[in-house]
């Protein structure tokens, strides 16, 4: 019989296979079965590649020009991208992450044990992307931090807005002078974080730019790549020097990193734990709803400096 005809015919076309290699036919949908017949949809190498190409570059063209940058996503980073994602749905947010994982260090609730604390009332947050928590009163906790970052994560990468390039590092900043004179942040400099971290040992490995209105800065605090932005507003000379990140005092660090999220340079949000390196304020060890609180700020900055 004449069967539907699929738009490249039955047969695969000659640019999705090399030529003396078996065409298939591009209309099997595979067939599943779990007595060991199991039978996927034929594919070549080729169409594997430029899925995923066409796709990485069609982005990393777009997002050249961004609404918002988000460097770092981390507990603040990915909590900023959300709350932006969900109040500009028409922005084109882009989050950049060094490492391979986004999630930072909220992948456990701080110490290695698994559960995160949450104080009040951050908990909102949690119930905002839909995570449960157990009540103790002034605090909730989840029961798996990996339960708190998978969720959130899911539903950041799911807004139409979003992009995340990962296992990419953001090696500097775009500062330049704004049309009344002034200096101003204005995008990162990227290159893929294993380049990055080789630039002694090989040569010429130029790196890509992101240009947008507003970069948020949340890569943490101070460690092999934390800080980032605010150890290099103290190399570019835009402040004088770090505050350096204080010893722990739960009661007092939270606040503080919230209230403080700010627009900290022209163009330059800064928002989680980075902030107390440039500040010089207390760290909070495992108690996460400051970064979430925070993020929902850094985000409401974004919100304003946008619409001014
Ligand atoms: O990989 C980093 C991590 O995922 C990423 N990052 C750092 N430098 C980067 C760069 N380019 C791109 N140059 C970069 N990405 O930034 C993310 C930071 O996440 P984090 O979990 O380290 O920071 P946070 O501020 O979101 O959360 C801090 C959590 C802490 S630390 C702490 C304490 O030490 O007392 N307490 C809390 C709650």
């Amino acid at each position: 019989g004449s069967g539907s005809v699929s738009f490249f015919g039955t047969h695969t076309p000659k640019d999705l296979v090399s030529p003396g290699l078996k065409p298939f036919a591009t209309t099997d949908e595979g067939h599943v079965d779990y007595t060991g017949n199991y039978r996927f949809a034929p594919i070549s190498e080729a169409q594997v590649s430029r899925a995923m190409t066409k796709r990485y570059f069609a982005d990393m063209y777009d997002r050249a020009i961004s609404d918002v940058v988000i460097v770092g996503a981390g507990s603040a980073g990915l909590s900023c991208a959300y709350y932006l994602a969900k109040n500009a749905p028409e922005k084109k947010i882009t989050i950049v992450e060094a490492n391979v994982a986004p999630g930072g260090g909220a992948w456990l609730g701080g110490q290695l044990m698994s559960a995160m604390v949450v104080r009040k009332p951050a908990h909102e947050f949690l119930q905002e992307i839909g995570v449960p928590f157990e009540d103790e009163g002034g605090f909730v906790v989840v029961r798996h931090a990996a339960q708190f970052t998978s969720t959130l994560l899911s539903k950041v990468l799911a807004f139409a807005n979003v992009r995340l390039f990962n296992a990419t590092a953001v090696e500097d900043l775009i500062v330049r002078p704004d049309h009344t004179g002034r200096q101003r942040v204005g995008g990162v400099v990227t290159n893929w974080t294993l380049v990055s971290l080789h630039h002694d040992s090989q040569s010429c490995m130029d790196p890509n730019t992101i240009t947008a209105p507003v970069i948020i800065s949340a890569t943490g605090h101070d460690g092999p790549m934390g800080a980032f932005c605010a150890k290099r507003l103290v190399s570019n000379g835009m402040i004088e020097k770090l505050g350096d990140m204080r010893c722990l005092d739960m009661m007092r660090a939270e606040p503080v990193i919230v209230n403080g999220t700010r627009e900290v340079q022209p163009g330059l949000i800064m928002t989680g734990m980075e902030l107390s390196e440039h500040d010089g304020s207390n760290r909070m060890g495992p108690t996460f709803g400051a970064m979430m609180a925070s993020g929902v700020k850094a985000a409401h900055e974004a919100l304003r400096i946008l619409q001014s």
